[in-house]
């Protein structure tokens, strides 16, 4: 019989190696926690009666649904007690959450989270996920400072997701290669299913919700074209975006949100959040060999000006995705 790493074994690994992510390394190991309870109560909402709206809307004005509620509250809840956190931003709190670390001798980190991506998939058993991104926390600002969640991507520390489908992954990087472990239920222990995890050199889908594309920028349409009729891409859309980029990760292809203008009014209105979604999933592609975009800017450069910032997104297979940053510069 076979067997490859437990989580454990491997961030025991990653201490030996590099004594200095001590911090970083328990961190991860919080997190994976955080998942094994998510994916419990996601794998028994139907008998729970948890599905549905909790009946109210977040900050951005979509409805709540009551496993958001649920992880948003355990994510907060369970990262008060580590001490490593001073600070949490949620796609499903309005203002930055102060995880009071400092008082525990700690809190040198602060923390992003969509806690439950892809929401609206709840009801019909379909694939979602759990986002995070840590950053170091910046000196000499108050804990809760919204200023800590207004670092460009390429300064996170460590990104990943866990992705709740037909098993439950955890992705991660601590930004030296992107590995996935898969859950053995029956154990309540992670196994490393993917080491080293490159984007394949071949572009096989493209990811994109095509209901929008006649209101697209001339230039986004002109790349799902291409996509499309070119490469001979295929077409694949779950729109829970961390299934998305996990198949996209795992086959290749290209996912894109990009901004649509419903109204006519010639603004582009971007969907997803660069703290809470662009960014840690822009950072795991990198370490993987993709690139994440918004517009003509590279995700990681950005500097968010807002924590529930939007951006436009396109993301995927490096190659590919120089073709796109030629397509604009023409458009
Ligand atoms: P959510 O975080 O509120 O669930 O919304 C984000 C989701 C992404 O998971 C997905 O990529 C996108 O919204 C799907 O949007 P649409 O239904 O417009 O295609
Ligand atoms: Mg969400």
């Amino acid at each position: 019989m076979a067997f490859t790493p437990t989580l454990t074994q491997y961030l025991l690994g990653q201490l030996a190696a590099h004594p200095d992510r001590k911090d970083l390394v328990l961190i991860m190991s919080d997190l994976a926690t955080i998942g094994k309870i998510i994916s419990r109560e996601t794998n028994r909402a139907g008998l729970a009666s948890i599905l549905g709206a909790a009946g109210s809307t977040n900050i951005q004005d979509e409805e709540v649904q009551k496993l958001d509620v649920f992880a948003n509250e355990l994510c907060k809840n369970y990262l008060r007690t580590t001490g490593h956190f001073c600070a949490m931003a949620s796609e499903e709190e309005d203002t930055v959450v102060d995880l009071g670390g400092e008082g525990k001798g700690g809190g040198k980190y602060v923390i992003a989270f969509d806690p439950l991506d892809g929401s609206s998939n709840i009801d019909v058993n379909v694939s979602i996920g759990t986002i995070f991104s840590v950053h170091r926390r910046l000196p000499d600002l108050p804990t809760a400072a919204p200023e800590h969640f207004l670092q460009p991507g390429k300064e996170q520390v460590l990104a990943g997701y866990i992705l709740y489908g037909s098993s439950t992954v955890l992705v991660f990087s601590f930004g030296n290669g992107v590995h996935e472990f898969t859950l053995d239920q029956s154990l309540g222990e992670f196994f490393l299913s993917r080491d080293r995890m490159q984007v394949p050199k071949k572009c096989k889908y493209y990811s994109v919700n095509e209901a929008n594309f006649k209101y697209f920028q001339p230039r986004d349409q002109k790349f799902v074209t291409y996509l499309r009729d070119e490469l001979g891409c295929g077409a694949r859309y779950i729109g829970s975006f961390a299934a998305d980029f996990h198949r996209n990760l795992i086959t290749g292809g290209i996912f894109l949100y990009p901004g649509v203008d419903k109204k006519g009014t010639g603004e582009y209105k971007p969907k997803l959040r660069l703290n809470f979604e662009a960014k840690p999933m822009a950072f795991l592609l990198a370490h993987a060999g993709g690139l994440a975009m918004a517009d003509s800017e590279e995700i990681l450069a950005i500097k968010p000006v807002d924590v529930h910032q939007r951006v436009p997104i396109v993301m995927g297979n490096k190659e590919v995705m120089r073709e796109y940053a030629t397509m604009k510069k023409d458009a």
